[in-house]
């Protein structure tokens, strides 16, 4: 088999820096080079700005990438803000790694898209894959047009390029950025330093979410599928579970009973009202043989395991 050399670039994110672990985990240290536009001092990884075109052909030629993950992207609360900036690094940063795939030809490309490609007209509870799909955020506009870049390149160029609607995603790791879906992390963090979260969504608008976990799982799943199982080359609706924000502070509150939460929502509560409130996956089950393993309660369980020993490390290191 053909050694394969993995390009993540944003690497440094909240999907990149899980995937770059487990990615290291299976293809060996050596082989997965982590890139992001910024690096901490002393990281093993490289500088990249993806759209920086030329830096980035050169490094994909210099270095013998055969498989590019792109996770750089600007999440759907920020794209609001900036949607020039949204569109150019979403959408400009595929074309450039898609065009290089096609040359070199790449083995294989990973970019993901989102929940956020459905809008108001699309169905609210069990989302098909299929169906009307009309965003009106800048970042699920982006998302749309990279799904039809991604069949473009697969149907005129041969590009393997695989794609997954990821929901919410909730890690304990890293801290998300610019996301709708951001309070589904913060509320852990607030929940064990202060007791208190003020969330900017309304009490029950209900999103579909997957733990990190089952998100990187699902990533290495579809790239490990077979060429000839891939039906859909545009991006696999993905679910993992269904929550509003009462039912996360319920579910936080089963081991902080004293846990409190109140509601100011802000423009962040329309984006998450465009989006269904659940998702129907049976593609992703069918050809790739995708289980979700984490339930809210599950997930709560882990995620509030793992912030409160972090943060008695900190404390501790405060302390001392
Ligand atoms: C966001 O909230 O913008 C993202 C997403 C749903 O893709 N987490």
């Amino acid at each position: 088999m053909k050694k394969q050399i993995i390009l993540v670039i944003g690497a440094a994110g909240q999907i990149g820096t899980e995937l770059t672990i487990a990615l290291r985990q299976e293809y060996g240290r050596e082989n997965v080079i982590a890139a992001d536009k910024t690096i901490k001092p002393g990281s093993d990884s490289i500088e990249l700005d993806v759209l920086d075109a030329t830096k980035l052909r050169q490094v994909i030629h210099d270095l013998e990438v055969t498989q590019v993950y792109l996770l750089a992207a600007m999440l759907s609360a920020t794209g609001e803000q900036h949607p020039e900036m949204a569109w150019k690094l979403n959408v400009q940063s595929l074309l450039s790694v898609l065009e290089i795939a096609k040359e070199f030809q790449l083995d294989k490309i990973f970019w993901p898209s989102s929940i956020a490609i459905f809008g108001p007209t699309s169905p609210k509870y069990n989302c098909p894959q299929h169906t009307r799909i009309e965003p009106n955020t800048v970042y699920g506009i982006s998302k749309r047009a990279g799904e039809y870049w991604c069949q473009y390149y697969f149907d005129k160029f041969g590009v393997d390029v695989r794609s997954i609607r990821y929901p919410g995603l909730i890690s304990y790791s890293t801290p998300p950025g610019g996301g709708t879906t951001d309070y589904a992390i913060d509320i852990f963090h607030q929940a064990l330093e202060s007791g208190h979260y003020t969330c900017f969504l309304t009490e029950d608008n209900c999103l579909p979410m997957m733990y990190m976990p089952d998100a990187i799982r699902a990533t290495m799943e579809l790239m490990h599928a077979p060429k000839e199982n891939i039906s859909i080359r545009t991006s696999y609706n993905l679910a993992g579970m269904s929550f509003a924000p009462c039912d996360l502070a319920a579910a936080i509150q089963m081991h902080l009973p004293k846990f409190q939460i109140a509601y100011e929502p802000d423009y962040r509560n329309e984006i998450a009202n465009s989006w269904p409130a659940s998702i129907k996956d049976e593609q992703a089950r069918k050809d790739w043989g995708w289980q979700p393993q984490f339930d809210l309660k599950k997930m709560t369980a882990d995620m509030l395991l793992h912030i409160g020993k972090n943060k008695e490390i900190v404390t501790r290191c405060i302390e001392a």
